[in-house]
């Protein structure tokens, strides 16, 4: 018994186990297929396996397994991918797997097969029972056994081949091999397993299945005589997930459910290959900057948003990478850097300023950077945030006092504070938070949430520091398990979790603001009465990652950084905000109003008195991520602003834009996202999101002779 038990011990080790992180595993001569979905976009990953099919009902999505070494999982809405590989006797087929939070009964999963002509998609056997030299094969199912398991149900074998058994009615439809375990949960994920051993000679009825779920052995089923020719082999992975079964499993609540399915880190071979394994057991978490001595080549790992060091460029160049540069006249290039820094040169700010970018947007961000405080600070207003903003611009937006909605913004500032004075100046780290589900002010107003870790020492001013902040965003729109963590020199000292920080996975943390604003409030809440504060900091080495990235480890191989500085995603490179679409509708008033009904024409351009110009079905369309709007305006008169309102049936209620900055005389010209319109005076209602737009209507506050010109007016898709 026991020696038996160290022989399964051992065989269940796996391949795996031989490649920390799955890293090589490809380079394994037991290993047929692999595939992690970390490089390529649908398409590419689609013509890598033989082709996608219809690649709408596939996405990657930023949300993988606890121990996955990567970043991105394939999310499957219906469909999925077909790769074939060298012929073998015996297959395993490793793949992690997770059904949405309201995934219902799910119809396939992926298949195993031996086809005895692979072609570029699965040939159908449903239905029929295949010959012993053409076909073979099983899908490990999830299944809700008419319907008495709670949905997607429990895992079973799902078998076609020669000797298949058919059902009451002369059908052959897979047949069931099902086993005890415990059912399987939702919004979490597994590594699942399955292997197929064909029979060993055309007669012998020795061929056999097994699956395994997070490493432990569910159930063998022996004794089958898959094939009647050794020339049939095991040949075809299907990754599947091809519809719901809910009339089987009798599902009252199948209009809620959300029939999605996630697959991650696929390994085909011919031995136990198990759960990947963790790259570095039990140890903390070395993070990016450990594999980059002196951060250099750092901005080369794909994991790597955005790196500045202030070594290259002037501060207008700098202020051009970025985005925007605020108060550049209260900064200057100074030559007190880090002790591990490799560089020579950090960013010094006196009184206030801030630099703002924006990466592409992500579910979860890390920001490590170096600061100083000078010896004699005062206590801080506003530090440094991280921003997830549906609608990015190229500045900031003033938000303070207002809620957000969940499917518009969340932002956290990793700041010092003085706990109304009980902490030295600048005081000690914490997060201060916006999102929509945060907590209101006595004045009726929000203003951020506060989250303190429960002790911790000081800030001395004076001395570099490396702070690193993380926000995660909730994995689902209902799921409250989003959290944010920030370290002091490497050391983790604030972690807060079960956050629902948004209610739609479109918002993306995607903006970075390296803030430094002082008020005289800073002062007066923490009854600061010193006299001889300095307000004056310094930033340096700077660095987005989508993991831990950890303090400056070692010193550059070449003897100095080579760093290229980051740009702004919302100015440059594949990741910046959506394109607008295509043009479904344009009036430029050269001949006359159109159907535009309220104002006139005059000069080339529609006339628009207070009470406002309207257009209904001139166009119509659903507003998605390229939905924009675009047109000129010139007020003739003085005046704050000119509000745009378009109506939504869906959300029966107007929904609104306001363009400001309007100079009397001046033409501006102003583009906005469908996704930006909202509800609500405030605009803090729901987005136009998902909703048609099919009209709209532009109005001011005057008098009844002011007058505002509207050209070149733009509908995109
Ligand atoms: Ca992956
Ligand atoms: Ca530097
Ligand atoms: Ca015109």
């Amino acid at each position: 018994m026991t020696l038996l038990t160290i022989l399964f011990a051992l065989q269940q080790a796996g391949i795996a186990s031989q490649y920390p992180g799955d890293e090589g595993i490809e380079r394994d001569p037991r290993v047929l297929f692999t595939e992690n979905f970390e490089t390529g976009d649908i398409k590419s990953i689609g013509a890598r396996w033989g082709d996608c099919g219809k690649p709408q009902n596939l996405r990657l999505v930023e949300d993988v397994a606890a121990g996955s070494p990567g970043r991105r999982a394939l999310k499957v809405a219906f469909g999925g991918l077909y790769t074939h590989f060298k012929g073998a006797d015996r297959v395993y087929a490793r793949y992690s797997i997770k059904f949405d939070a309201k995934c219902g009964y799910t119809h396939h999963l992926p298949f195993l097969l031996a086809d005895g002509e692979p072609t570029t998609w699965p040939k159908g056997f449903a239905g029929k029972k295949p010959g012993g030299d053409n076909f073979f094969g099983s899908a490990l199912d999830a299944w809700g056994d008419w319907g008495t398991l709670a949905p997607p149900g429990k895992w079973m074998l799902y078998s076609y081949w020669q000797e298949m058994k058919p059902d009451g009615r002369g059908d052959y439809w897979g047949n069931n091999f099902k086993a005890a375990q415990d059912p399987i949960e939702r919004g979490r994920w597994y590594t699942v397993e399955m292997m197929i051993k064909a029979n060993s000679t055309p007669e012998a009825a020795d061929g056999e299945q097994a699956f395994w779920v997070d490493g432990k052995l569910i159930a063998e089923f022996k004794g089958f005589r898959w094939r009647s020719t050794d020339k049939l082999k095991l040949n075809s992975f299907w990754l599947l997930h091809d519809g719901h079964t809910e009339d089987l499993n009798k599902d009252a609540d199948h209009a809620s459910r959300v029939y999605e399915v996630s697959f991650d880190d696929v390994v085909l071979a011919t031995e136990y290959i198990g759960p990947v394994q963790p790259k570095s057991k039990g140890a903390a978490p070395a993070g990016i900057a450990a594999q980059y001595p002196g951060d250099e080549g750092i901005e080369k790992d794909p994991r790597v948003l955005f790196v500045e060091d202030f070594e290259s460029g002037d501060l207008k160049e700098i202020g051009a990478r970025w985005g925007e540069i605020s108060h550049a006249e209260n900064m200057d290039l100074s030559a007190d850097v880090p002790a591990d820094s490799p560089g020579v040169r950090s960013v010094h700010i006196a009184k206030n300023g801030h630099l703002y970018t924006h990466t592409k947007g992500v579910d979860t961000m890390f920001a490590r950077f170096y600061v100083k405080f000078h010896p004699k600070t005062g206590y801080i207003h506003h530090f440094v945030h991280l921003n997830a903003d549906r609608a990015p611009t190229p500045w900031p937006k003033g938000a303070a006092g207002l809620k957000p909605a969940g499917d518009q913004a969340f932002t956290s500032g990793i700041e010092p504070w003085g706990q109304w004075g009980k902490a030295p100046a600048p005081g000690v780290w914490h997060f201060y938070s916006y999102w929509h589900e945060m907590k209101g002010g006595n004045d009726g107003k929000f203003w951020g949430n506060f989250f303190d870790p429960p002790q911790q020492e000081a800030i001395q001013p004076g001395r570099w520091y490396c702070i690193e902040a993380m926000l995660k965003a909730n994995s689902t729109p209902e799921t409250s398990d989003g959290e944010q963590t920030f370290w002091v020199d490497g050391k983790k000292v604030g972690e807060f979790k079960g956050i629902r920080w948004r209610t739609t996975d479109q918002l993306k943390v995607n903006t970075f603001w390296l803030l430094y604003y002082i008020t005289e409030q800073s002062a007066r809440h923490n009854n600061d009465t010193t006299p001889d504060r300095v307000y004056e900091i310094w930033f340096d080495d700077i660095v987005l990652a989508t993991e831990y990235i950890g303090p400056l480890q070692g010193r550059p191989k070449s003897g100095k950084r080579v760093a290229t500085p980051g740009r702004s995603a919302l100015h440059a490179g594949p990741t910046a905000a959506p394109k607008a679409g295509k043009l479904i509708f344009a009036e430029n008033f050269e001949n006359g109003a159109g159907k535009f009904k309220g104002g006139e024409v005059s000069d080339g351009a529609l006339s628009i008195p207070p009470k406002g110009t309207e257009t209904w079905g001139a166009w119509s369309t659903t507003v998605g991520e390229s939905t924009t709007v675009k047109f000129r305006l010139k007020p003739l008169v003085d005046l704050e602003q000119v509000s745009l309102l378009i109506w939504s049936d869906k959300l029966k209620d107007n929904t609104r834009y306001y363009v400001t900055g309007l100079k009397k005389g001046e033409w501006k010209t102003v583009e906005f996202r469908g996704v930006e319109l909202r509800t609500g005076w405030a605009l803090d209602g729901p987005s136009l999101d998902g909703s048609v737009m099919n009209n709209l209507r532009i109005v001011f506050e005057g008098p009844p002779e002011a007058r505002v010109l509207l050209d070149d007016f733009e509908v995109r898709e």
